[in-house]
């Protein structure tokens, strides 16, 4: 099921170039940039760019393209030297998402607490 730019979806607007976002790496399938609001030293968001309202929708739909959003974690953790990260996908507003369109974030550069907040 192809996944269509959605006009009130900010992270469409980012694949677009409609918004502008710090990003550190692009694939033919992905964007990944830096969150504007970082928890950590290192903190990038990693979306696909096809629509999906959260990671369950995508991976359900296309899981390919959820592996490419893994993959290109592990990609930015090897650019910023990460030994260890931690992958969120707040999945709900009762989780803490506020953004609509799936996306992973790339956590890393301190120590992390378990259980998380
Ligand atoms: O995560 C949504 C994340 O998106 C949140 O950490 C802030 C970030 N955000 C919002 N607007 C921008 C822009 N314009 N650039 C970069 N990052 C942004 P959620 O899991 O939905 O709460």
């Amino acid at each position: 099921m192809a996944a269509e730019p959605q006009d009130d979806c900010l992270f469409c607007k980012i694949v677009e170039g409609h918004v502008p976002a710090t990003i550190v790496r692009e694939t033919e399938t992905t964007v990944a940039f830096r969150d504007i609001n970082p928890q950590a030293p290192t903190h990038v968001l990693v979306i696909p760019k096809a629509h999906y309202p959260n990671a369950a929708a995508l991976a359900a739909a296309e899981p390919t393209l959820a592996a490419d959003v893994l993959r290109e974690a592990q990609a930015v953790a090897d650019e910023d030297k990460l030994e260890s990260y931690r992958i969120v996908f707040n999945t709900g507003a009762g989780a803490g998402q506020t953004v609509w369109h799936a996306h992973a974030h790339i956590l890393g550069g301190r120590g992390m607490q378990w259980p998380p907040g």
